[in-house]
């Protein structure tokens, strides 16, 4: 018979990193009240995160990674808002967070989760930021409870 091994959804016990950036700051802390959220919910104390602002979404990886390698964290969760209409250098900056934020992942051992959102234009973000398609940042921080048990699980 096979072994199955999945990750549940407990966050008591379980330590926190947030990296969160100030460019489009009206959606980032839209989404950092949906992890927030789901983390409380999950039974996470207040006193077990720890939230890193950055300047942009470019800028989260190297924090993420400082904060995988210290480790005092059993997950990170990144998150941000990349908008098309706001700059001409979306496609880099998108595609550098996001690529940035697996090597983190990769690099350091911890789940790095990406809660960044990638949008045209700031209606579309604010969608996806609490609003008509829920929220990333509530959706990241379920993933970083998943995966921190997974992993622990599979130690
Ligand atoms: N950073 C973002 O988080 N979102 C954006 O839409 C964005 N735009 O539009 O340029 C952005 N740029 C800044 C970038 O992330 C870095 O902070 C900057 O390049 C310094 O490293």
């Amino acid at each position: 018979m096979s072994k199955v091994v999945e990750g549940n959804l407990r966050g008591d016990d379980l330590k926190f990193g947030i990296v969160i950036s100030r460019f489009n700051e009206f959606v980032s802390l839209r989404l950092r009240a949906g992890a927030m959220d789901c983390l409380r919910r999950h039974g996470t104390d207040d006193e077990d995160i720890t939230v890193a602002w950055v300047p942009g979404a470019f800028d989260i990886p190297s924090v993420a990674k400082k904060m995988g390698d210290s480790g005092k964290f059993d997950a990170v969760v990144c998150l941000g808002a990349v908008i098309r209409g706001a700059t001409s250098h979306f496609d880099l900056v998108a595609a550098e967070v996001a690529k940035g934020v697996a090597h983190v992942g990769m690099q350091t051992g911890v789940p790095t989760v990406f809660g960044v959102v990638t949008a045209d234009n700031l209606e579309q973000a604010i969608e996806r930021a609490g609003s008509k398609s829920g929220n990333r940042g509530w959706d990241a921080a379920r993933a970083a409870l998943e995966l921190a048990d997974l992993y622990s699980k599979l130690d």
